[in-house]
């Protein structure tokens, strides 16, 4: 711990040109207007238009470090001191926005929405010292808020991260504490890959072998793994929804489902018994097309899920499917034949209607990866693009959105620099670098006007592949503190915070070595708030 705080020190004192203003992602419009606020003991927490939750969200952020017990009072009247809370609709029309104002008496935080003002709150806690993010009382310590008028509000709508709760099982706990991350960065969609070969993880209570089977693998006190019962995923959800964070669930098919294949092998092509896989590979298994009870099954899971997940859109995955199956399989063959489809990504188009059409009638939109986006689609669809980008401009001509996962950017598995004896995750992109996430545009340069609201925005994935041995990578991480949920961090930690950035800030106000500048003092917060994290190499050590 003391080296990594040396060092937090040291890139503090080579970035002697720290702006006042620190705030990631860099708002809109910053004003500074040499003002200063300070907290004390006596601040009060003023809000209006039933704001009531995100007043006791922020008493709650400031009260552990400053040891301040804030009073909250509903007023009507606007007071002219101590920190007001209110909505006030701006010109600019997203929901996100907000303005915050800072000045020796008060600041006042006025959102377009309450997300808005969540978001004002984000900034605020940046304004101060980065002691605030301790969980622990700071005697003697300022909190004082340099003034400024702030106005502010996203370039895009979708900010998200993935995290792959199949191949490891990360505690809910880790949930919720990721979430808390995401909102201080402003990302605001927690894209759950729930469902993999490796893992179930989400409870359906029509299917309770989805779980108890395919929610673990090995045997004795090699048996790793869990799931998320439905009360579990309901807590996520409402805490995630606190801070503005949509939940997203994927569920995966028609392949990267030997979990459920294993516990219900009538949802593959042979019926054969498999078992649980303990090495990662994309297995062959894939729900079998030619089958009825295939499609009985996807209208139950999706009736659960779709009661669930109050979000609007649904992942259903659609990657790296392998067709040996469905070309061997009879059944696949005479319904390809029924149908006079082509081939089996036809039969793949067919499959991705069917489930369309399940979510349609319950009232939400189907995301997939760049695969699943194909003419011959039924609805609109979100796609989200890993890996072909050239399927983007087809596609939003088509009337799809796009969010942009591209591995060079966003996969945040990769290692992320060459570095001496440091363990390096997944490989196969090659380093996915601090600077590369930050340069990263998701908005396609020569993209017509008029398709551009359709590019959504960007998201960060944390693929877990690589742990599927639960503890293996971990114990040799540079942290060296052995648990594979801090690796995560590590993992996620600087990179979400560029990403944050590339997806909030207007494309021109992004400068690299001003962002550089700008994370220095974010180790230290990660750090406070209990995150791990890799720190860059010191330009002057
Ligand atoms: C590709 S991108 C995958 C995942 C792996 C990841 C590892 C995509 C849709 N599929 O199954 O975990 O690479 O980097």
């Amino acid at each position: 711990m003391k080296r990594i705080s040396l060092a937090i020190l040291l890139i503090c004192l080579s970035k002697l040109s720290i702006a006042q203003n620190n705030i990631i992602p860099l708002p809109e419009n910053y004003q500074s207007n040499g003002q200063l606020f300070k907290i004390n003991k006596e601040t009060k927490i003023y809000y209006q238009n039933g704001l009531k939750e995100q007043a006791i969200l922020l008493a709650s952020a400031l009260s552990p470090a400053t040891g301040f017990d804030f009073e909250l009072k509903e007023v009507k009247t606007l007071p002219s001191n101590g920190i007001v809370l209110m909505i006030s609709k701006k010109e600019n029309n997203s929901k996100e926005a907000y303005k915050l104002s800072v000045n020796n008496q008060q600041v006042k935080i006025a959102g377009n929405s309450s997300a808005g003002t969540f978001y004002g709150i984000q900034t605020l806690l940046q304004m101060l010292p980065a002691e605030i993010y301790n969980k622990e009382r700071q005697k003697n310590k300022a909190w004082v808020i340099n003034g400024a008028v702030i106005n502010d509000a996203p370039s895009y709508p979708w900010r998200g991260m993935m995290l792959d709760v199949s191949r490891y099982f990360f505690s809910k706990e880790y949930v919720l504490k990721f979430i808390d991350l995401m909102a201080m960065y402003k990302m605001n969609v927690l894209h759950f890959h729930l469902i993999d070969d490796a893992g179930w993880r989400l409870e359906i209570i029509k299917y309770p072998k989805l779980t108890a089977i395919g929610g673990w693998r090995g045997l004795g006190s090699e048996k790793t793994g869990g799931y998320y019962t439905q009360k579990d995923i309901k807590e996520i959800i409402t805490y995630a929804a606190k801070r503005n964070v949509e939940v997203v669930p994927e569920i995966e098919l028609p392949a990267h489902t030997l979990a459920a294949i294993v516990a219900y092998p009538y949802l593959g092509c042979t019926n054969q018994q498999f078992v649980m896989p303990t090495q990662h590979s994309i297995s062959k298994e894939i729900y079998c097309v030619g089958k009825e009870r295939t499609f009985d099954f996807l209208e139950d899971v999706f009736k659960e899920t779709t009661a669930l997940f109050p979000s609007k859109y649904i992942h259903i995955g659609g990657d790296e499917a392998n067709y040996s199956r469905w070309k061997e399989c009879a059944d696949c063959q005479k319904k390809k034949a029924e149908l006079g489809l082509k081939n089996e990504s036809e039969l793949q188009i067919y499959f991705n209607n069917r489930v369309q059409s399940i979510l349609k009638k319950y009232g939400k939109t189907l995301v997939g990866w760049d695969e699943a986006i194909e003419d011959g689609l039924k609805e609109k669809m979100v796609g989200m693009i890993w890996n072909n980008k050239k399927k983007i401009s087809k596609a939003v001509e088509q009337g799809h959105s796009i969010v942009q996962s591209l591995t060079a950017y966003c996969y945040f598995d990769m290692f992320e620099k060459n570095i001496p004896g440091e363990v390096q995750t997944a490989t196969w992109v090659g380093p996915v670098s601090l600077e590369r996430v930050y340069s990263f545009n998701p908005m396609l340069s020569d993209l017509d006007e008029k398709y551009r609201s359709q590019i959504l925005g960007a998201s960060g994935t944390l693929w877990a592949d690589q742990f599927i041995h639960g503890n293996k990578l971990a114990e040799m991480t540079p942290l060296n503190e052995n648990r594979s949920e801090q690796y995560f961090d590590y993992l996620a930690l600087p990179r979400l915070s560029a990403l944050a950035e590339v997806c909030w800030t207007p494309v021109k106000l992004k400068d690299w070595t001003a962002f550089e500048n700008r994370m220095s003092t974010h180790y230290q917060r990660y750090q406070n708030a209990g995150y791990g994290f890799r720190l860059p190499q010191p330009k002057l050590v």
